[in-house]
């Protein structure tokens, strides 16, 4: 295919990008940076995926307790740190958007035409991210089931893009330091300042450190007077824990005060059972230190007070292996409303139906009169103001 001459226009013209830092080896160290976070971030997303949408091949331990406060604290943390290596990736890489001739052949055409998902991908990806955990949400559509189809999209492309440019990196990344032999280019950029590689990449490095560290700390206590970006303070709420849904915007104050509350058994169990406030604290009480570790990153914990999972599925006579489902009183339909319990969490001794929190009764914006609190679980997956559970 011939192509016409290269365009005298703006980014086309020759000579357009003069900044020496538009470079293969900047792009490789970069590029190799960002396939790490993506894959911990992909890798991370996977297993909180799973763990939320039980498949039969994948069982999720309720031990040890802090393992997801791990796995989705590094998650948010590695989505973070990706940005600003996005953006020095993508600035590095920005004159070859306007390569001329378009494409030489068709294996060319394809691994260009990859880069569309891979940037548009990957800046979703983490606007959507960044946006959930700050409880900013502009678009109408549902945030995980868009997060996580836009998470295979972006890999697919991003394992394309490796393969096409493995021996790009290799090339660029044997040559050592020297600069690359056929720069041509002068030595100072376009607005007559000059920067060198290895101070492009610290500064990269400068920023992702600021940014963790103005963040981390809502997952790691010690930098928490740092953290002045981190969306939640872990200590900062009733009875010393975060709240992100209240019981008033979820609509259940009424029935979580009214006196004809029970908390209901059902389904395969030899008795169902239907049992008061006061039918809860007249059973034995098992007390247990866990953490609510939110998706968005952050974690706390408390100490909780109330029946244990498998007292209540032993006195209801449930099976040895039973699972359950856990339903709320909130609308049915509306998100959260109701967590599995696999059979990890429904035999875990530590797994409660709590009725205290730090040595008070529950506050009804931790799920009063009764929240489910397990080990090692997404905070999403500890549902407050339970209402029913259903046996299977
Ligand atoms: N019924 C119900 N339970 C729920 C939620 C909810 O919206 N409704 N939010 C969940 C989420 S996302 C987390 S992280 C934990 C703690 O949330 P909180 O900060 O709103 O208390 O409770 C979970 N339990
Ligand atoms: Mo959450």
């Amino acid at each position: 295919m011939r192509w016409p001459a290269r365009p005298r226009i703006g980014p086309f013209s020759e000579g357009a990008f003069r900044s020496r830092l538009h470079d293969e080896r900047l792009a490789s160290v970069l590029g190799i940076a960002l396939g790490v976070a993506f894959a911990v971030c992909f890798v991370t997303g996977l297993i909180s995926h799973l763990i939320q949408h039980p498949v039969s091949w994948f069982s999720w331990p309720s031990r040890p307790v802090w393992l997801y406060g791990v796995t989705q604290g590094v998650h948010v943390a590695a989505g973070i740190a990706a940005i600003p290596v996005l953006l020095a990736k993508l600035w590095v890489v920005s004159p070859r958007f306007w390569t001329w001739p378009p494409f030489r052949d068709l294996g060319h055409a394809i691994e260009r035409a990859g880069v569309l998902p891979l940037v548009a991908g990957s800046l979703f990806l983490l606007f959507t991210g960044i946006g959930s955990i700050n409880r900013f949400k502009p678009w109408g559509f549902s945030f995980p089931a868009a997060h996580y189809s836009a998470a295979w999209i972006t890999i697919g492309a991003l394992v394309i893009h490796v393969g096409a440019k493995l021996h790009v990196a290799a090339r660029s990344l044997a040559r050592g330091g020297a600069p690359p032999a056929t720069t041509t280019r002068p030595a100072v950029d376009g607005s007559g300042w000059s920067i060198s590689r290895r101070g492009f990449l610290w500064g990269t490095v400068g920023a992702v450190v600021a940014v963790s560290v103005a963040t981390i700390g809502q997952t790691l206590r010690p930098l928490r007077s740092f953290s002045v970006l981190a969306p939640r303070d872990p200590a900062v709420g009733p009875q010393g824990l975060p709240v992100n849904r209240t019981a008033r915007s979820a609509g259940v104050i009424d029935a979580a005060t009214s006196s004809a509350y029970r908390l209901v058994v059902e389904g395969a169990v030899a008795t169902p059972l239907s049992l008061s406030i006061e039918d809860l604290r007249s059973l034995p009480q098992h007390e247990a230190d866990l953490p609510i570790t939110c998706v968005d990153g952050w974690s706390a914990s408390g100490t909780w007070r109330g029946v244990a999972v498998r007292d209540l599925l032993e006195i209801a006579g449930a099976r040895p292996d039973a699972t359950a489902e856990v339903v709320s009183l909130q609308r049915p339909g509306s998100a959260y409303a109701t967590s599995e319990l696999e059979r990890s969490h429904a035999t875990d001794p530590d797994s409660l139906f709590a009725l205290e929190l730090n040595g008070e009764v529950l506050h009804i914006d931790h799920g009063f009169p009764v929240r489910l609190v397990a080990p090692n679980r997404p905070g999403v997956m500890q549902t407050k103001w339970v209402a029913k559970v259903v046996v299977s």
